[in-house]
């Protein structure tokens, strides 16, 4: 049956000359990094629920990530938060990942989560706090060494509630002062991705508050630094993929945090309400991934793709299945798009024809070719089902209550 799905999916793509080797391939080469803290335990701003199961230190937020990956062979990479992740000896960390077939991705500073950042970290207008909030930053470029990590990637949740409150201009110099010396630091392997939020937990102003700053800042520390575009970060209404396209065009891209907003960052499933947004920034990659620039090829092939999600009701390993298959899927559609067929409608002025060349691709039901690279790979078909029907979720309960939080 399974066999008969994918013999007419792909007389159907060839048909619209579609290469499905290609396919294949790329979808293959996906990696979608998970976020440590996904693992462990969170809430909203009014509780952080204790789940039964939740890993009880990083250790074991790899191996729960560790199943993610076994399953779907996409998730190689693990996020972590310092200091929600510190740990005595970051070698054990790093060698316990590996043995697990893992390794430590990015390395993400906590700058929002100490008393004496209320009012600002790095922007702080307390010059000691400033102080301490760039040895943070410098901290986390070591630990990276450790952990054989590329990128370092920073959000700040710096920001005013009120005019007057702080002077824009001095935390935006602030700001670029505590960035060039961490990335003075950095080995010349490393990246520094620059994130940026358009507010909480400051409602007034944010210091990198769009892709704008955060990209200004990242032309001004120079190439290595690049910009971190978090799906959850923007105004309603924002055209996300357009912003994708922009900072591909200029070599900047670094990579993504990946998760669904409906009215703010509101940290849910990817996909899960607007896959098509999803798709839609595929579609601004893969065509990226076609330029004649060969920078912008290589910034192509560069990008980082995270997740950044906490989940609060979901059971968590489950919920970080669901956030990386729905990438996958998504990703898949858009490796349907036949982009000459799109450029040659957009050329003559044919709106409909190249709208509905970019739609017909999100219509196709791509679960036989799903199926069909999970079998070459060695996969189960069903990574959802395969997880259910294992014991890991049963088997975890025995560590209690009262896990790691965030
Ligand atoms: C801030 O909202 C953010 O997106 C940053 O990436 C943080 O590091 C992360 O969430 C923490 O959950
Ligand atoms: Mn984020």
């Amino acid at each position: 049956m399974s066999d008969r799905a994918y013999a007419l999916f792909e007389e159907q793509q060839k048909a619209r000359g579609i290469n499905l080797d290609e396919v294949k391939a790329n979808l293959k080469a996906l990696k979608i990094e998970t976020p440590s803290w996904g693992y462990g335990d969170s809430g909203t701003r009014f509780k952080v629920f204790q789940k039964e199961g939740v890993p009880r230190n990083p250790f074991e937020k790899f191996e729960d990530a560790a199943q993610v990956h076994g399953l779907t062979g996409l998730a190689p990479s693990v996020a972590i938060h310092i200091p929600w992740d510190k740990v005595d000896d970051y070698s054990k960390l790093r060698s316990h990942a590996e043995s697990l077939g893992l390794s430590i991705g990015a390395v993400n500073p906590n700058l929002f989560q100490d008393e004496d950042y209320m009012l600002g970290s790095v922007t702080n207008a307390n010059a000691a706090i400033r102080r301490k909030a760039a040895d943070h930053l410098l901290e986390c470029v070591d630990i990276a060494k450790e952990t054989g990590s590329r990128d370092l990637s920073l959000w700040f949740a710096d920001g005013t509630n009120y005019p007057g409150q702080g002077d824009i201009r001095k935390r935006k110099g602030w700001m670029h002062e505590a960035l060039s010396e961490m990335y003075k630091a950095m080995t010349p392997d490393m990246r520094m991705l620059i994130e940026y939020k358009c507010f909480e937990p400051a409602f007034y102003h944010t210091d990198l508050a769009d892709w704008g700053m955060a990209f200004n800042m990242a032309q001004k520390l120079g190439p290595q630094a690049e910009v971190l575009v978090d799906t959850g970060h923007h105004l309603p209404g924002a055209n996300i993929e357009h912003i994708v396209a922009y900072l591909l065009d200029e070599k900047r891209l670094g990579g993504f945090h990946f998760n669904s907003r409906k009215y703010a960052d509101d940290d849910l499933i990817v996909g899960s309400v607007n896959p098509y947004e999803l798709f839609l920034i595929f579609y601004q990659i893969l065509n990226a991934a076609g330029d004649a620039d060969p920078g912008v090829r290589q910034n192509v092939s560069n990008i980082a793709y995270m997740i950044d999600q906490s989940h609060n009701i979901e059971q968590k390993i489950p919920a970080m299945l669901r956030s990386v298959l729905n990438v996958q899927t998504q990703f898949a559609k858009a490796l349907l798009i036949n982009h000459a067929e799109v450029s040659a409608a957009a050329e003559s002025n044919d709106v409909l024809g190249a709208e509905d060349a970019v739609r017909r691709a999100f219509e196709f039901d791509v679960t036989p070719l799903l199926h069909a690279i999970r079998e070459e790979q060695g996969l189960p078909l069903d990574p959802m089902k395969a997880y259910l029907n294992s014991s890991y979720g049963k088997d975890i309960l025995a560590r209690g209550k009262g896990g790691a939080s965030w």
